[in-house]
């Protein structure tokens, strides 16, 4: 057990606590400095970083792409959140929750601003009438998994992440908490991926493309250098789902949007075209 904290009567900034994101943190929302976000020649503007969240909409993007979907074409620039580039009045004006992704969708006649990740993929989903049944019964089981996902990954990254991977110090009751909490949800998809092919069933959705760059990463030993810890291997059906997720070209492609960490020739730091994608390895 760590010393225990002594609970002032209100809570009040003391400033930073030393951990990775101190210099981020903050009480308050809004903008911290003045700044307009570029703007390419694309309909669609991604403002991102090659996160798990940032990348559920490079790889929408890219799936939008090689269906011959042209006017999906998409300029993606990167947010560096550790320098506090979501806190720009440009980004806040885009997303006032100051987290990426967040993009601008300029076709119309007034430009369309679209934050939250399940928000976009489901508004690139219903724009491009792809990757989202219209049945209702198979509808619903890609909202079910979609909504999942976005109310689950917050006690895998935020919890079990921070505190596994980025905490200053190991603290074993919070890591025992969200390591709990984090097996039992991959045991959730494991048990729902027995019995179908992808997340909501038979049909690769904007379920599979939320749900892969958390669950599916994490099992492929891409996230938080968590794989032995987790005995990933454990959950069979969520391996096998994720490797044939990955075996699309445009996840492999849309995962490497954006990234600024990892093997130097397998970031993209920006995409403003196809053929950017011929200077790294994918
Ligand atoms: N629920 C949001 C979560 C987005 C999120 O947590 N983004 C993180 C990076 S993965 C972020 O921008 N963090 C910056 C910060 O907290 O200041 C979504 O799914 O879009």
């Amino acid at each position: 057990m760590t010393a225990t904290y002594e609970l002032p009567k209100v809570w009040r900034d003391e400033g930073k606590n030393g951990g990775e994101f101190a210099n981020i943190n903050r009480p308050v929302s809004g903008p911290t400095h003045k700044r307009d976000l570029p703007v390419g020649e694309h309909p669609f503007q991604v403002y991102s970083l090659g996160t798990p969240n940032g990348v559920k909409v490079s790889i929408m993007f890219e799936e939008l792409l090689e269906l011959g979907i042209t006017e999906a074409e998409y300029d993606a620039f990167i947010i560096k959140i550790t320098e506090g580039d979501q806190f720009s009045s440009g980004f806040v004006g885009v997303n006032p929750n100051s987290k990426i992704p967040a993009m601008v969708d300029r076709s119309h006649d007034q430009p369309i601003r679209i934050f939250e990740s399940g928000s976009i993929l489901l508004y690139l989903a219903e724009k491009f009438d792809s990757f989202l049944p219209k049945n209702l019964v198979k509808r619903t089981e890609v909202m079910n998994w979609l909504f999942w996902q976005v109310g689950s990954a917050p006690y895998l990254g935020g919890g079990f992440g921070h505190f596994y991977s980025y905490a200053p110090e190991k603290i074993k009751y919070c890591i025992d908490r969200f390591t709990m909490e984090t097996k039992r949800q991959l045991d959730v998809l494991d048990k729902n991926l027995a019995s179908r092919t992808f997340c909501a069933g038979e049909e690769y959705t904007i379920a599979d493309i939320a749900v892969w760059p958390w669950y599916g990463e994490l099992v492929r030993g891409n996230l938080y250098n968590a794989a032995e810890f987790l005995d990933v291997t454990s959950y069979r059906n969520v391996s096998r789902w994720a490797d044939l997720v990955y075996s699309r070209d445009p996840v492999k492609r849309g995962r490497l949007v954006n990234k600024t960490w990892g093997d130097e020739d397998q970031q993209l730091k920006e995409r403003h075209s196809s053929d950017d994608f011929k200077a790294i390895r994918i």
